[in-house]
């Protein structure tokens, strides 16, 4: 029923707009052609300026109105070091692109108004002029130029290197059709060797079980990262384009199958300070489901999030994980709290080269490398495909 109403208005509303425009070409058969042109200059003109004031109040309004809901405004000020200044950044371009859009948009309307069709009006023919091609080459080129430098300047601050000095953390992160792999290297620190011809079900990153450096390393279901710690995240792709992206911490990189990348950056704030934050804002007091009194409040279900920045296929939009930053004592109870995925799934099964023999995996106390050495002299039954990974790891390192 409601449908058919639907039609039927649309219907009639059709027919209202054709019976005006004949109305119109009536009226102008009786009134003379010229009269009723002038007489839609008059009237388009004004009201392309009622536009334009309604649609600059509609942009400025609403992006005031919705600046608690925008990255990099209100409580959602960057979570990590370089967040900052790319925010920064990215106010200066809006500043200057804003008063850009605002004045073109005020001259646009303005000289259809002024220049509209009028009797006796006749176009001014201009071949050019010198003063205004210098004056609309020469501001954008400063402006251009300013920008340039400032983002130049921005862009070497974010690809930073990890600070030798300091102590940072490491973990890898594989895109795949259509998911996330976060693996942490264990407590030795080092990530054991991949071959991506060893990729199967049970092996989904191809990790090579005959380097003892594999043997910690742990698969994790959602992202750790202790506060205040420099983060190096190694990143991969398994099958096509995937980008990983950390809005709330202004991190943004691809994932390329085949040619490894990674990010360095620096958390700021925990996960609880962020929803602390957001506790202080009217539009995240309300409930998670407003039709439920009992669901929790808005600003106690935000979580960072992981997200696929790349349009990679169907699923896509599923590509989430949750990034939890915590204090550094949660990180290390975390961290003990996860188990080897060597350990938990391949040892001892047909997939596990030391299958039936001891191994020794704890790293020594108190040594920072801590190389997990197997008992048996495996050294020289190791195959050659490990020791060439090893060395395409050396490659992918210095890049
Ligand atoms: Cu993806």
């Amino acid at each position: 029923m409601v449908t058919l109403l639907v039609v039927l208005c649309l219907i009639l509303l059709v027919i209202v707009v054709i019976q005006i425009g004949r109305v119109s070409e009536m009226a102008g058969m009786i009134r003379g052609e010229e009269d009723v042109q002038l007489n839609s200059n008059f009237w388009n003109s004004r009201l392309g300026l009622v536009f334009m004031v309604l649609f600059l109040l509609g942009t400025i309004g609403s992006a005031i109105y919705y600046k608690n809901y925008m990255l990099g405004y209100g409580p959602h000020t960057a979570a990590s070091i370089h967040g900052v200044s790319m925010d920064q950044l990215f106010n200066m371009t809006l500043f200057f692109t804003g008063i850009v859009f605002v004045v073109t948009q005020i001259v646009l309307f303005w000289f259809a108004y002024k220049y509209r069709g009028r009797e006796g009006q006749k176009a001014l023919y201009l071949s050019h002029d010198n003063r205004l091609e210098l004056v609309w080459t020469a501001i954008p080129a400063v402006v251009m130029a300013i920008l340039v430098v400032f983002g130049l300047n921005t862009w070497n601050e974010i690809m930073q290197e990890v600070d030798p000095e300091g102590d940072h953390i490491e973990l890898e992160v594989t895109g795949y059709q259509f998911g996330w792999i976060a693996r942490y290297p264990g407590e030795d620190g080092v990530f054991g060797a991949k071959d991506y011809t060893k990729i199967r079900g049970i092996n989904p990153l191809g990790q090579v079980w005959e380097d003892p450096a594999n043997h910690d390393d742990f698969h994790a279901s959602e992202i750790v990262l202790p506060v205040n710690r420099q983060v190096k995240v190694r990143l991969a792709a398994r099958d096509v384009l995937h980008s990983f992206f950390l809005p709330h911490f202004r991190v943004k990189m691809d994932c390329v199958p085949g040619t490894p990348t990674h990010f360095v950056f620096t958390p700021t704030m925990t996960t609880e300070e962020y929803r602390e934050n957001l506790s202080q804002y009217a539009e995240y007091q309300v409930k998670e489901d407003p039709d439920d009194p009992n669901s929790r409040m808005l600003w106690e279900t935000f979580n960072y999030e992981l997200a696929c920045a790349e349009l990679c296929g169907t699923g896509h939009s599923s590509m989430r994980m949750i990034v939890r930053v915590v204090e550094e004592f949660e990180y290390r109870q975390w961290k003990e709290s996860q188990s080897s995925y060597y350990l938990s799934t391949i040892r001892n099964t047909e997939n596990d080269p030391f299958k039936g023999q001891s191994i020794d995996i704890d790293p020594v106390e108190g040594d920072e490398i801590g190389e997990a050495e197997t008992m048996e002299d495996e050294d020289d039954s190791e195959p050659d495909q490990l020791s060439e990974l090893s060395e395409d790891d050396e490659i992918s390192e210095a890049e």
